[in-house]
């Protein structure tokens, strides 16, 4: 049994029924505890694109993260993901990623390996991360970087917090 914190994300389509797949999908594999809003985000990475959805989930299972990252990657194709790979952080229908997952026993999972990387090695740097983390799990920490809620009223993060808008019609759950 492990917890996850999966980042979800789509700026091309429709991006809430993507993002509502996400969930359904995570749900169909494990417990979802909790599911943020949806977040209206800049594009991070590289500018010339549309705007993502984003939203965080909080989900238990029973599956090792090599499983999850499995689960992930078969929810972003079920959803029509192409990577188009001169373009590392470019437009997607969907991206599930792991940003931070745990033991039953709250021990955080740590590795370096770049097919699965955890903590997320770029989570401490994204507002569209850590804002709706924060919403669903006031007192989380971000392994390796520490409260969640520092990192997002850091000054690194300030701009990218203040442009953040709230999508109050989309429902994730
Ligand atoms: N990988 C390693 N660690 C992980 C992890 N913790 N979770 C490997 C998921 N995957 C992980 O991912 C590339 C490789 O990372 C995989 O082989 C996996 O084994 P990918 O999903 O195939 O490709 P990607 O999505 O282009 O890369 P990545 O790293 O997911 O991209 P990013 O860094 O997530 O950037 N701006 C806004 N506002 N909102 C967004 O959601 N997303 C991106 C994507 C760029 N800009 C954005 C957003
Ligand atoms: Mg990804």
């Amino acid at each position: 049994m492990t917890q996850v914190v999966f980042s979800i994300g789509s700026n091309l389509g429709d991006r809430g029924a993507h993002l509502r797949a996400a969930v359904a999908g995570l749900a169909a594999n494990g417990v979802v505890q909790a599911v943020s809003g949806v977040y209206e985000t800049l594009p991070w990475g590289e500018a010339d694109q549309p705007a993502y959805y984003n939203a965080v989930a909080l989900v238990t299972g029973p599956h090792d993260v090599d499983e999850w990252l499995r689960i992930a990657q078969s929810l972003e194709q079920a959803e029509g993901r192409e990577r188009d790979p001169r373009r590392r952080f470019g437009p997607r229908t969907l991206d599930v990623d792991l940003i931070a997952a745990w033991t039953d026993d709250g021990t955080p999972i740590e590795r370096d390996d770049p097919d699965l990387t955890l903590p997320h090695p770029r989570a401490h740097l994204r507002a569209f991360v850590l804002r709706p983390w924060l919403e669903i799990q006031p007192y989380a920490r971000l392994p390796r970087h520490g409260w969640v809620n520092d990192l997002v009223l850091s000054d690194a993060l300030a701009d990218d917090v203040a442009a953040m808008r709230v999508v109050s019609d989309v429902e994730l759950e």
